[in-house]
């Protein structure tokens, strides 16, 4: 690259950090918890968005090489992979606080994760102001859906600029470069967002883990993940939403609750992973929790550890919503390797890795939620008196 003026030096610093951070490779981070393990770099931020989509390169236009169309943050992606490749469709969010997907690819899952040249185009639909959070579920019918929130302003509130109303759009490729849009899902709630397609037929339809909310924050009646089924997903409609994973009084999902990505199907049952969201004096507090459902009744659940799996850590509160954690992506590769993918802070994306092996029997084999303090206390005792014998044995 030539070099010659304060422009091209620019434009060659601005390339190098760039493609310093593409090529980083990323480290396991100490001894974990044994249920996963972090790493040292996000997978994702917004200085792996390429330069051309920032930046107005022509010298005629943009002679101080100025930003000219900003990304904030790189976030709540969706996960897949494809020829032994893990796709990531994030969530960029421009300065101008609209969203818009991108494409991004590794070999290892864990760094290199690079965008395709261009981001996703996808049809919106009228009225629609915000796309965001696309769930991916590799369907039994041969397509890849994309499930995500669409947003606009509510209706019957035009006066009020912050009044929004948010639905559950739903469009489809076999590539993940030419993308179908459907309809938006119909259904019962007058707010839904974390809506999820379940990826086999249900008595022949359709399947959606859904969250219906009274408002567009607040849950309001709405008290949990849901289930829905639907006939046509060309006009997608869902008549009943039963919930079947409630909010509960004094946990972690007291508040509201969404679940993340699309289920994994094990032996042993489809392992579930969602947010969990709670008030505290600091403002809403996201966590990630894991459960397993029955294989032949997905809105069954069998295991539900208590507690959360993952909550925001170190670094990982920096940003513009500090204490957030949010999944709606992760990967399960054909040795076993499981990979989460999660935002901090609305931010930026990391990701985590277990094994299948490791989650079932994290599911499988934590205790429940014991609703009381003297039970949780009573659960605490009983391992510690356990443990006694292995303590001697191990002269500790
Ligand atoms: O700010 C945290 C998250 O808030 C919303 O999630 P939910 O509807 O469950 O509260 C979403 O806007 C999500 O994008 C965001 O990460």
């Amino acid at each position: 690259m030539l070099q010659n003026t304060t422009y091209e030096k620019r434009l060659f610093q601005l390339y190098s950090e760039y493609e310093y951070t593409i090529n980083r490779t990323n480290r396991r981070l100490g001894l974990g918890n044994g249920i996963f393990d972090r790493y040292a770099h996000p997978v994702l931020s917004a200085q792996h968005v390429p330069i051309h989509w920032q930046y107005d390169l022509d010298p005629a236009t943009n002679p101080h090489l100025m930003v000219r169309l900003g990304v904030n943050s790189v976030f709540n992606a969706g996960a897949i992979e494809i020829d032994e490749k893990i796709l990531l469709v994030a969530r960029l969010e421009g300065y101008d606080r609209k969203s818009f997907f991108g494409v991004a690819e590794s070999l290892s899952g864990v760094d290199r994760f690079r965008f395709w040249d261009h981001p996703i185009d996808i049809p919106h639909l009228e009225h629609e102001v915000n796309i965001y959070d696309m769930r991916l579920t590799r369907h039994e019918d041969g397509w890849i859906y994309g499930v995500f929130c669409s947003e606009k302003q509510h209706p019957q509130h035009r006066d009020q600029p912050n009044a929004a109303m948010a639905q559950c759009g739903l469009a489809r490729t076999k590539d993940l470069k030419e993308w179908e849009r459907l309809p938006n899902l119909q259904t019962p709630a007058p707010q839904q967002r974390n809506c999820v397609l379940h990826p086999e037929f249900i008595d022949g339809k359709y399947a959606f883990y859904t969250r219906p909310q009274d408002g567009f924050i607040h849950a309001g009646s709405g008290m949990g993940i849901a289930w829905g089924l639907c006939e046509d997903i060309t006009s997608p409609v869902i008549d009943t939403e039963t919930v079947f994973e409630p909010r509960r009084y004094n946990t972690i999902n007291e508040l509201k609750n969404g679940l993340g990505p699309a289920p994994i199907k094990t032996e042993h049952g489809w392992l579930q992973l969602a947010h969990g969201v709670r008030q505290t004096a600091d403002g809403y507090r996201y966590v990630l929790y894991a459960f397993m459902t029955a294989l032949d009744e997905p809105n069954r659940i069998i295991h539900r550890p208590g507690g959360y799996l993952i909550a925001p850590n170190a670094e990982e509160r920096q940003g513009d919503v500090g204490n957030v954690l949010f999944s709606n992506g992760w990967i399960a590769r054909p040795d076993g390797t499981l990979y989460i993918y999660y935002a901090s802070a609305d931010t930026r994306l990391h990701v985590a890795t277990s094994s299948l092996e490791r989650m079932i029997d994290y599911v499988m084999h934590t205790p429940p939620d014991a609703v009381h303090s003297g039970e949780s206390a009573e659960q605490r005792r009983q391992m510690i008196e356990k443990n006694q014998a292995f303590l001697h044995h191990y002269h500790m």
